[in-house]
């Protein structure tokens, strides 16, 4: 069905991808900016690295499948608002928290949803700052309005999702062994976390001491 939509919407199809690359490059040049900025004020950047994707093909195939969406381009447009995902990592979560405040203070990036999973994290022990916003592109003769999925997380977190990202492909483990992994994934989420709070501890005890 959805490769029926491509080949008819082959162009337009590859248009609207083509917005989602400029908006990513748009919220890239975002952070980029603040981490230069932030770098003067502080010891240190406090982005450690920015991690860009556009969803392919096939995962946005399966979400549409998944949430009935109607085959269209514009549905998909309005509907799936993680086509183009920018992924911000940090080394303490209190930067994530400067960071997230500064980018949504600018006036050409408007929320639409944050999902604040560091102080609520999923069941499976995910922890990031999701922020669905929206940013306008320039285009020859229009504006356009796209939406990002921005997700800040700290190296520790990102190590966690990573790992687990990884069981969630994995088809051919037997069910008590996966549990088990899940479980395991889970605790080593909570122990990270604490991680996360004791070096951000330790970095606002010697900032003090350095400002003495
Ligand atoms: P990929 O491969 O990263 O693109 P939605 O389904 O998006 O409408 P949902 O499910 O509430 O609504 O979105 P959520 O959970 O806020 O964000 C989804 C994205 O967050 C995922 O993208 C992952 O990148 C990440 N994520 C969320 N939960 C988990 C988790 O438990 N483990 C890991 N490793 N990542 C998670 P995609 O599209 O699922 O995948």
């Amino acid at each position: 069905e959805f490769l029926d939509l491509l080949d008819k919407n082959k162009k337009p199809f590859d248009l609207l991808m083509s917005y989602y690359r400029c908006a990513v490059m748009e919220i890239e040049t975002k952070f980029r900016v603040l981490d230069q900025e932030y770098s003067l004020e502080y010891d240190g950047n406090p982005i450690e690295s920015i991690k860009s994707r556009i969803k392919s093909y096939d995962s946005i195939a399966r979400k549409v499948r998944r949430k009935n969406i109607p085959m269209t381009i514009e549905s998909l447009e309005e509907n799936i608002r993680d086509i183009a995902g920018v992924r911000v990592v940090c080394s303490f979560p209190e930067d994530i928290y400067e960071l997230a405040d500064s980018f949504l203070r600018q006036d050409d990036i408007t929320l639409i949803e944050m999902k604040d999973y560091i102080k609520n994290p999923k069941p499976s022990g995910y922890r990031s700052l999701h922020l669905i916003v929206q940013v306008p592109i320039f285009l020859q003769k229009t504006k356009k309005y796209v939406y990002v999925e921005v997700q800040l997380r700290t190296i520790a977190m990102d190590f966690w999702a990573s790992l687990e990202h990884k069981l969630r492909y994995k088809k051919n483990i037997p069910e008590d062994e996966a549990k088990l992994i899940a479980q395991e994934l889970y605790d080593c989420s909570v122990e990270s976390a604490k991680l996360d709070e004791r070096m951000q501890k330790i970095r606002s005890m010697m900032n003090k001491g350095e400002s003495e």
